[in-house]
């Protein structure tokens, strides 16, 4: 990777990881882009371009303009409100995809794009949920990555593209609040036990999800870009997991720290279905042994680190 366009780099996941590329590779070596644009460090920090996803000549030009070398597409609606509306959860999730492949394809990119845990459905093995697995998602959002997760193979096995992704689970961060998830209630909790010692959770006890702390989901991008292609046998759609649990285990994980927090429920039909239909725990044993995917935090280790972190910023 050299020159890497980076699309929805003012998402969750593309604010934290236009930094850590910024600082690995050189700040002019990361074209971070999104359909807005606002005042911060992604914006600042090196090369930005306005860019929305769905206008697929302004996503060539862009690409051109710098040479790149790499895309990292990262724009996309999270699945609580790709479920709200799934008519434009289709058409920018699977019409920017698509436009981002072909830009890789015609421009002979290597390309990197997330899939989820929201890829798999209410028939999916939910117990250590296998790398290949039986697939039929009931939400809008799980069809975008399925279909997501088969587009880059085909582009892969029919134009050479060197495609690669990961089915990332509830990703976890201090730093920018995601929007519009089902595993979104595992960040809040976070922010509201500093702020009013209590919360709300719109998922119910006992609903299992996969998570991951930010840093080490932004380090298995990383890593995934730089393995050895011939070690890959599944390129896209790696399962990776560093923990599972569900609101009362890291409720308890924040008394550690907070002993009187409370937790009380007022579940969302819409997000429990989604979150039901999900897996409570995948295996990832595949990105183990494929690419040399590792964790560094588990529940923990990041109930610490958010608690330390957050309280910083909510202060400041
Ligand atoms: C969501 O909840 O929609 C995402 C995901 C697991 O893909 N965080």
């Amino acid at each position: 990777m050299k020159r890497i366009l980076v699309t929805g780099a003012l998402g969750q996941i593309g604010s934290e990881l236009i930094v850590k590329l910024r600082k690995e590779y050189g700040a002019e070596a990361v074209i971070a882009s999104d359909i807005r644009s606002v005042d911060n460090e992604v914006v600042h920090g090196g090369p930005f371009e306005i860019l929305d996803v769905t206008n697929a000549n302004q996503m060539a030009a862009v690409a051109q303009k710098y040479n790149v070398d790499t895309m990292m597409h990262m724009a996309a609606l999270l699945s609580a409100r790709a479920e709200s509306n799934p008519q434009l959860a289709w058409n920018l999730n699977m019409g920017g995809l698509v436009n981002a492949l072909e830009v890789a394809r015609e421009q002979k990119l290597q390309f990197f794009t997330p899939s989820s845990i929201g890829s798999f459905g209410p028939d999916t093995p939910k117990e250590a949920t296998p790398q290949d697995t039986l697939q039929r998602p009931t939400t809008m959002y799980g069809i975008n990555k399925v279909a997501g997760e088969l587009l880059c193979d085909y582009y892969h096995s029919r134009f050479g593209v060197d495609t690669r992704g990961v089915r990332f689970p509830g990703l976890i961060s201090y730093v920018t609040p995601p929007g519009g998830g089902t595993t979104d209630y595992a960040v809040e909790i976070y922010y509201e036990a500093l702020r009013t010692g209590r919360y709300t959770s719109f998922i119910d006890k006992g609903t299992y999800m996969d998570m991951m702390y930010m840093p080490d989901a932004l380090q298995a991008i990383v890593d995934l870009m730089e393995a050895d292609p011939s070690r890959l046998k599944h390129r896209n759609a790696f399962n990776v997991t560093a923990m599972s649990f569900d609101p009362e285990q890291i409720a308890a994980e924040i008394r550690k720290h907070i002993p009187a927090f409370e937790l009380n429920y007022q579940v969302d039909p819409v997000r429990q279905a989604i979150a039901e239909s999900w897996p409570n725990s995948i295996d990832a044993t595949a990105a183990m042994r494929e690419w040399g995917f590792k964790t560094t935090h588990d529940l923990s280790s990041m109930t610490e680190d958010m608690l330390q972190k957050l309280r910083t910023t909510i202060m400041s």
